[in-house]
């Protein structure tokens, strides 16, 4: 393997090449017309514009990428997250062509893509599941005997869904013809497939997956946990690993059932399998992600694995480069997502100019970007303009860092997700690790990030500086003390 292309955009674009370049292997970028000025473009050996800002038009055209790669001599791609990452036919479209996809086996990505196929190759190898079915609900007549042997509340999950789409949650008996027919529906609309299966609801859990690899031969590893309960609308926003709630058992026992769920498909390559945990830490199987995920920053934190470079490693044909034996968790790591997203305003996504952009700097803070000052946020992609991640010998000094790099971050022009990061992770549930999937919805209130903006604590010093200053001399300076004149003005529209 001599020529990546990577077949993404933005900070894991930027993430990718970094370990391409440091094995020695060339990159090839390919962009879209709103993607020209990007760092990423920049960066990459060659670059090629493959299409309009539109995703379908650009970063999705995976038969015009693969055209791309053979005419410019790339002899592999990397597909990042999201986009055409975990689309079975994509993996399989790059091998026919000669290529090597650095990821799972169309196989692996269709298996698991299907959430009853998942349960069913998983409950062979005995991995816990929440009381529910395998199999695709046949009527409401099976829909009601299930839900009278499991108890209400229960889930109502579409099988080609995954990540908190296609959901319904069902209270009691008089509503469940209801809700099946909506999840059906919003199913077949949403995935083109009305398959759906029923789990018993739990209520308040904890988000915890299990990062792994496995090799072409057969080999795996588990790289332990990552808790990424701090979300909002299956929008995950503060990753962290170790997670703070379990013990070296549960941990061993979670990541030999992952292990056993990438056994059951067949899987090579990084993958991620989802547990729910409650509150008596039952862990129960959910979902596998057959992609790198955003958050594997603090998997490579605690563990010193780069896990870009074992991907093309394995990718390669070679043998995993360690062994479960080698593997220890070394101090704590946290993740904050800063998302061009306004959390005064609900998060609605805040496009505009990046009109100052400095971030953190120094011991145990790594920035994963994709973006510099003076760039437009575009509309088209995903919010997330950067991950701040930070290492620290325990949680409490991670948590210390986090709030320091926080600090030092400085952005205006948008709002971000960096205050909102702050609160979190000062917040006593937080601190304490006692907390689930509805911190958010449980504490959060936009009111309570008014003291967290600096950007208001600097407007309001200011502002008090010149009334003291116009009051110390009423009849002179006044007029050089407006706010152009000093640079500052109010980010907030
Ligand atoms: C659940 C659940 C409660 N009970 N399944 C959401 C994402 C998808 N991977 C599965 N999800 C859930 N499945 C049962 N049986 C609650 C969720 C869930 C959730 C899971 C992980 C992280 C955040 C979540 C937020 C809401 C619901």
């Amino acid at each position: 393997m001599q020529k990546i292309l990577v077949a993404n955009r933005g900070e894991i674009a930027m993430r990718v090449m970094r370990t391409a370049r440091d094995m020695g292997i060339k990159t090839v970028a390919v962009f879209s017309e709103a993607d020209r000025n990007m760092p990423f473009v920049r960066y990459a050996d060659e670059a090629v514009c493959i299409g309009p800002a539109l995703s379908a038009q650009s970063y999705l055209r995976g038969e015009k990428i693969i055209e791309v790669a053979k005419k410019l001599g790339a002899d592999a791609i990397h597909p990042g997250y999201g986009f055409l990452s975990e689309n079975a036919g994509f993996s399989k479209a790059v091998s026919d062509a000669g290529l090597i996809f650095i990821g799972p086996s169309g196989y692996s990505i269709e298996m698991m893509g299907s959430k009853i196929a998942a349960k069913q190759a998983a409950k062979k190898f005995n991995v816990p599941m929440v009381p529910g079915t395998e199999d695709p609900i046949k009527d409401l007549a099976e829909a009601k005997s299930i839900a009278a042997r499991i108890g209400f509340p229960i889930l109502i999950k579409a099988s080609a869904g995954g990540g908190g789409k296609g959901m319904r949650v069902v209270n009691s008996e008089d509503e469940l013809e209801q809700q099946m027919q909506t999840a059906k529906s919003e199913a077949l609309s949403a995935f083109g497939d009305d398959a759906v299966f029923i789990e018993k609801y739990v209520g308040a859990p904890r988000h915890i997956e299990i990062q792994l690899i496995g090799d072409q031969h057969g080999n795996y590893a588990y790289l332990f946990e990552r808790e990424c309960s701090i979300q909002r609308r299956h929008q995950k926003l503060i990753e962290e690993a170790p997670s703070s709630c379990l013990t070296p058992d549960i941990r061993k026992a979670m990541g030999e059932c992952a292990v056993a769920v990438a056994r059951s498909c067949n899987y090579y390559g990084a993958g991620t399998v989802e547990f729910l945990v409650d509150e008596n830490l039952n862990f129960y199987f959910l979902e596998m992600n057959t992609r790198l995920q955003v958050e594997h920053c603090v998997t490579e934190m605690i563990t010193g694995i780069d896990l870009v470079k074992e991907q093309i490693n394995v990718a390669r044909g070679n043998k995993l480069s360690f062994a479960q034996e080698d593997l220890k968790i070394s101090g704590h790591s946290l993740e904050l997502r800063v998302c061009a997203e306004d959390p005064m305003n609900n998060f609605l996504p805040d496009t505009g100019k990046l009109e100052m952009y400095q971030p953190p700097k120094g011991p145990g803070v790594r920035v994963d970007d994709g973006y510099e000052q003076g760039q437009d946020i575009p509309i088209f992609y995903d919010p997330m303009i950067a991950k701040l991640v930070v290492h620290g010998a325990n949680r409490d000094e991670a948590i210390e860092r986090l709030c320091r790099a926080i600090d030092e971050y400085y952005i205006q022009g948008i709002q971000t997700t960096l205050g909102f990061g702050k609160w979190a992770v000062q917040h006593e549930a937080f601190r304490s690790g006692n907390f689930d999937t509805k911190f958010i919805d449980k504490y959060f209130k936009p009111e309570l990030l008014m003291e967290e903006d600096p950007e208001r604590e600097e407007v309001a010093a200011l502002l008090s500086a010149v009334i003291w200053e116009q009051e110390r001399k009423p009849k002179s300076a006044i007029s050089s003390t407006n706010g152009s004149a000093t640079g500052w003005k109010l980010r907030r529209k």
